[in-house]
């Protein structure tokens, strides 16, 4: 040290490197982790129902008060610590937690974080795992909302790492299943040990659609749950048997359809996901709708019969 004799200059006494300690132990309290951070998690962030609860815990750290916007919608719902809020309709919202410790304020935005009445429509669901070097980690599961186990693989080997397993199954329509993949040393498929993956992928009457779930890491396990919104083709009731006219529209539109597959009701949706209009179809002339107060813009008009439901795209200009 530059005020040591020079002979000692590369090198620290006992004595130096006692009162170095002694003042890195002293000031170390204000290297501590910060004392003010934002957090929260939810107990359930899928759900198939179109309606549900869901409980919010704050994990934050040194807050005095907490605002919550649950919904998207800028408008603070709660401003207690934890919070349950019940959503009526279907769609996916995100979570806002704001917090203050009388000084400051931080914020945490979970974007689409809460999704309400997911719904995939299928014939049947796809499921695609490419393994990594460690095949025999991986498992996986598809089962109903009673808990049962409907389909699952799980007895892989050396042999499987880094191949790919392809296979398709069968749902019945209407019906919430979850599906979950686990990872036996908790490291999940990648990619520290190549590059593994799933994918859940829709199946409409033979035609692949886009994958709605897929990853690689995670820990010990990955879940998602969904509806499965069959397609029924027996009677015709189908994305292409329904046509809706005029489209794009000003103030009315009509449903058409071959009679034998009439929609029994249908529901209008913003593409925010917030319902604005439901309706039975009792009679022919329910099948003109009246949109003469809605703002322009795209909705989502969902129709259903029995278990089958088809969602369609309204343009009001
Ligand atoms: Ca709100
Ligand atoms: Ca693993």
């Amino acid at each position: 040290m530059s005020y040591s004799r020079k002979i000692c200059r590369i090198e620290f006494s006992d004595q130096q490197y006692a009162r170095m300690n002694a003042i890195y132990q002293t000031s170390r309290n204000n290297l501590n982790c910060p004392t003010f951070t934002v957090d929260f998690v939810a107990d359930n962030t899928t759900i198939c129902e179109d309606t549900a609860t869901v409980s919010f815990t704050d994990t934050s750290v040194g807050a005095t008060s907490w605002s919550w916007d649950v919904d998207g919608d800028d408008v603070i719902d709660y401003t207690t610590q934890n919070v349950t809020h019940t959503y009526s309709d279907a769609g996916q919202y995100d979570v806002t937690l704001s917090i203050s410790n009388n000084l400051d304020i931080i914020t945490k935005v979970k974007t689409e974080y809460i999704e309400i009445g997911f719904e995939i429509e299928a014939t049947q669901i796809r499921l695609e795992i490419k393994f990594d070097n460690f095949a025999d980690e991986t498992s996986w599961m598809f089962q109903d909302s009673e808990g049962s186990i409907l389909y699952s693989g799980g007895d892989y080997g050396d042999n499987d790492n880094g191949t790919t397993l392809d296979q398709t199954f069968d749902f019945a329509p209407g019906l919430c299943y979850l599906f979950t993949i686990s990872d036996s040393y908790g490291d999940g498929m990648c990619c520290g040990q190549g590059q593994g993956s799933y994918e859940l992928i829709p199946i409409v009457n033979g035609t692949v659609g886009n994958t709605f779930y897929s990853g690689g890491e995670f820990a010990a396990s990955a879940s998602k749950q969904f509806n499965v919104a069959g397609v029924l083709s027996l009677n015709g009731f189908n994305t292409s048997s329904i046509t809706l006219y005029p489209n794009p529209t000003r103030s009315k539109i009509t449903i058409a359809s071959p009679m034998n597959s009439l929609p029994d009701a249908f529901t209008i949706y913003t593409t925010l996901g917030q319902k604005v209009l439901s309706k039975t179809i009792n009679s022919e002339t329910d099948l003109e709708i009246d949109l003469q107060d809605f703002e322009t813009g795209m909705y989502f008009i969902k129709l259903t019969k029995d278990s089958m439901s088809v969602t369609k795209t309204i343009i009001i200009n």
